[in-house]
């Protein structure tokens, strides 16, 4: 059993977009573990885009992340990190494979709705740094 965390970014929330996308995961298979809706504060959003903060885009990234609500969730299941990638899409907007979450609904590099933990150490920091341990079903 693996565990990942997983965020609808805050155009995929003013999108009225988090029921489809809970919608997708439920429908993988994947157990839904924790659930919250929150503005996240800066320090956050820094440490959790920590390693992009040499790339051009970082402020805009942090100032994007911040800007209103995110749904924050930790999902659970075999495989669940590379699962959740394969389900989220690529980076690239052309990368993003129709029947993506990206590759269905944006274009947009940065407002790409959707984050998911990209390997097992990334997950659990992120984890640790959105969750409380209280805040998760064991
Ligand atoms: P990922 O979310 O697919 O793992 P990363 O390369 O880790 O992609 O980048 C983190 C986030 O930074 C992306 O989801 C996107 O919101 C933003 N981002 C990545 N590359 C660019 C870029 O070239 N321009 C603007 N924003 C970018
Ligand atoms: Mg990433």
């Amino acid at each position: 059993m693996e565990r990942t965390y997983i965020m609808v970014k805050p155009d995929g929330v003013e999108r009225r977009l988090t029921g489809e996308i809970l919608r997708r995961f439920e429908n993988r298979g994947l157990r839904l573990v924790g659930l919250k809706l929150l503005v996240p504060a800066r320090e956050t959003a820094e440490a959790h885009y920590a390693v992009h903060r040499e790339k051009p885009f970082y402020n805009d990234l942090v100032e994007f992340v911040t800007s209103g609500p995110v749904v924050a969730m930790v999902w659970e299941g075999k495989d669940a990190i590379k699962i959740a990638r394969q389900m989220i899409g690529a980076t690239k907007p052309l990368d993003a494979a129709p029947g993506t979450i990206r590759g269905d609904y944006t274009a947009d590099v940065m407002s790409n709705l959707i984050h998911g933990s990209d390997a097992p150490e990334t997950a659990e920091a992120e984890i640790a740094l959105w969750f409380r341990p209280g805040e998760l079903l064991t």
